[in-house]
């Protein structure tokens, strides 16, 4: 197995039960797992049926719980109707229609509070405005937005009328922009004339025209949130500010009833090839698990303020802001900037402003907000933090307990929360109130996810500490349903081994014996930087489109505060690179890289080579690469490279 082996702390003993206090509040007790966890022991469908009846309102009820009559490509509750949006936002009406839905403030500190009232009548106003637009049931939106509640109540009135959303991050750039509306095939745009982040306007109306300028053909309409005083140009007739297309509108706007099985949204994601994999997701199955884990792992409560730090450009953004803590009935936080501006003490002044109760973040955040110390949390009041999760990535030993010490201040349990963009909710993770946790293990599968880690004849590995497959066993109700026009590659990526009977994460993990779950890397190309997924053959290819390119290789290394940073070993058109020129040739292409894919994927360290260590059959040498990469001692034997000059220039010393 060639996964990147990122936990390097293989003994971690400690162990850390949930506080007295803790329990006594929590949702679920021990007999509660215990009893959910027997359950669907015993009745697998029966569980999920009767976990979808309590947590959803049907508009009507399903009569069939699993379909898997065309396995792998599973349907749940195929039979019933309803509404995504009707269940996050007017089912809560009757009783907490003044409630805060949502708590947002902007990089400059502005702040907005938004009601469950207010923001249904937002979201009707706005469906219908895209409805008079002409958006019907299955046409696809693309959302490219800054980090403000208009990019929630975008989603929501594409649920609410039965469209199809696809969010393409802030941050990524106008050819990946163009890609994803284009594989989509999608009908609207809904952007914004810029954001605020990290003190700068991000220019997300220049791009979206850059995209639009070549491609996009699809586009009929683009909508235009006024968020900053940037000056942009609008297209007439194509272009429409939000104001004037809400201007008027109703605020009722009668949910479109959909099949469970109907898709809620795509959401784009890397893979081990060049191109992005439109992850297609179902509307019941996906809210299903979205609410029971905001209920099992957030311990969710009427009086919680819940903040998930994660844009809602990616998948953590979706589950656990836009849709199931609104499901659940919860009030989030949501904020534009970043978590140094206007210094590392911001997340943690904004927690005691608007009194959070449980706070979700990713190890990245956690490592460089730790580096600037703990004065920075100690100047503020952290009492109302009751839980503190995690995600994203392995997060070390050392970042947890500073997290668990520093801002946790040993009172609260950590929910190490390992799932991915393709099971849409949790699957490995401590149930707050239960679970004895261990600093770097997401410890055990939820109720109802049958997970496993198998070798590579797909039998369970049951020695304590062997690495191998992480796989789930059996279907679930938000699981990925498939490649957005792709059926095939959908089962050749989840399912291309042990006869396509286990989804395949593409994780390695091993047990410990106590049975906790480490998950120990990507098995495949896919990197892993501040929690995002950048896969090395979308930067390739990027790479390799610059004229001057031939071949590029791209590999992680390990770093201290990004998890891992992007290396990349280029072999040029014309003669090696050196000196002064190299310098300016690395400017050249990571800005180049920018802006195929998205100044994320900026490569951190380019070297030239005359060319790469390739085997036999002429792959890439990736483990050498890495090696190198790492400033590693090279152990292996490379005698049979053909040119072993090469490794030298690789290692940057000729
Ligand atoms: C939610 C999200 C998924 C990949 C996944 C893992 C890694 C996520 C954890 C983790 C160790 C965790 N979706 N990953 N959570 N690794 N511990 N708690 O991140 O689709 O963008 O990425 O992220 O490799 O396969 S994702």
């Amino acid at each position: 197995m060639s996964g990147i082996e990122i936990n390097s702390v293989l003994t971690e003993n400690r162990l850390f039960e949930p506080s007295a206090e803790f329990v006594a509040k929590a949702r679920l007790k021990p007999d509660d797992l215990k009893a959910l966890k027997q359950r669907a022991e015993e009745d697998y469908e029966g569980f999920w049926a009767d976990q979808a009846r309590e947590h959803i309102d049907w508009q009507t009820p399903f009569t069939r719980t699993l379909d898997d009559s065309n396995a792998p490509h599973f349907k749940w509750f195929s039979d019933g109707r309803m509404n995504v949006s009707y269940n996050c936002i007017d089912r809560h009406l009757e009783k907490n229609a003044d409630k805060t839905a949502i708590i947002f403030e902007g990089e400059p500190g502005d702040t907005r509070h938004i009601s469950y009232q207010q923001l249904h009548d937002q979201v009707c106003q706005f469906a219908n405005a895209l409805r008079a637009k002409g958006v019907n049931k299955g046409d696809r939106v693309v959302i490219y937005m800054p980090m403000v509640p208009e990019a929630v109540i975008a989603m929501q009135a594409c649920a609410r009328i039965g469209a199809i959303h696809s969010v393409v991050f802030g941050g990524f750039s106008a050819d990946s922009l163009r890609d994803r509306i284009d594989d989509a095939r999608a009908v609207m745009l809904i952007t914004a004339d810029g954001g605020t982040r990290g003190g700068k306007t991000v220019d997300l109306k220049e791009a979206a025209d850059k995209a639009m300028s070549k491609g996009c053909e699809s586009i009929q309409n683009v909508i235009v949130l006024k968020r900053s005083a940037h000056d942009i140009t609008m297209q007439e007739g194509r272009d429409h500010w939000w104001s004037d297309v809400v201007d008027g509108m109703d605020s009722h706007c009668e949910p479109e009833w959909v099949n469970a099985e109907d898709p809620l949204f795509l959401l784009y994601t890397s893979g081990s090839t060049g191109k992005p994999k439109g992850i297609q997701h179902s509307s019941a199955g996906y809210l299903l698990n979205a609410i029971v884990t905001n209920l099992w792992v957030f311990d969710l409560n009427d009086d919680d303020i819940f903040w998930c730090t994660a844009d809602v450009g990616w998948i953590t953004g979706h589950t656990y802001v836009a849709y199931g803590p609104l499901a659940a009935g919860s009030t989030i936080v949501m904020f534009e900037g970043a978590p140094v501006i206007p210094d590392a003490g911001r997340f943690w002044k904004m927690c005691e402003q608007h009194k959070v109760t449980i706070f979700y973040t990713a190890p990245t955040a956690i490592r460089a907000l730790m580096k600037f110390g703990d004065e920075y949390p100690n100047r503020y009041d952290l009492s109302s933090i009751r839980l503190l999760g995690t995600v994203g990535e392995p997060i070390n030993p050392e970042a947890w307990m500073w997290y668990h010490t520093v801002i946790g201040k040993e009172r609260c349990p950590i929910v190490d929360t390992w799932w991915q963009t393709e099971t849409g909710a949790h699957v490995l993770s401590p149930v707050p109130g239960v679970t004895v946790t261990k600093p770097g293990s997401c410890t055990f599968a939820l109720p109802g996810m049958d997970v496993d880690i198998v070798n590579e004849e797909g039998e369970s590995i049951t020695e304590a500490n062997t690495g191998g497959y992480l796989v789930i066993r059996k279907p679930w109700p938000s699981m990925v349903r498939t490649v957005w026009g792709d059926d095939q590659r959908y089962i050749d990526t989840y399912f291309p081994k042990f006869g396509g009977r286990y989804y395949l994460a593409g994780d390695s993990a091993r047990r410990d014996e106590d049975g906790y779950f480490w998950i120990m890397g990507r098995i495949d190309d896919v990197l892993n930087v501040s929690g995002h997924r950048l896969g090395t053959m979308e930067i390739e290819s990027a790479l390799v489109s610059h004229k001057a390119v031939v071949e590029a290789a791209v590999v992680g290394r390990p770093h201290d505060v990004k998890g891992e940073a992007i290396v990349a070993f280029i072999i040029c058109q014309n003669e090696r690179p050196v000196g002064e020129e190299a310098e300016k040739m690395v400017a050249e292409l990571r800005n180049w890289v920018g802006e195929q894919i998205g100044a994320i994927a900026k490569p951190d360290d380019i070297r030239f080579a005359d060319g790469l260590p390739k085997t036999r059959s002429g792959k890439i040498m990736r483990r050498l690469l890495r090696t190198i990469a790492a400033g590693e001692e090279i152990t292996s034997d490379i005698s049979t490279l053909e040119n072993e000059a090469v490794v030298a220039q690789l290692q940057g010393e000729t």
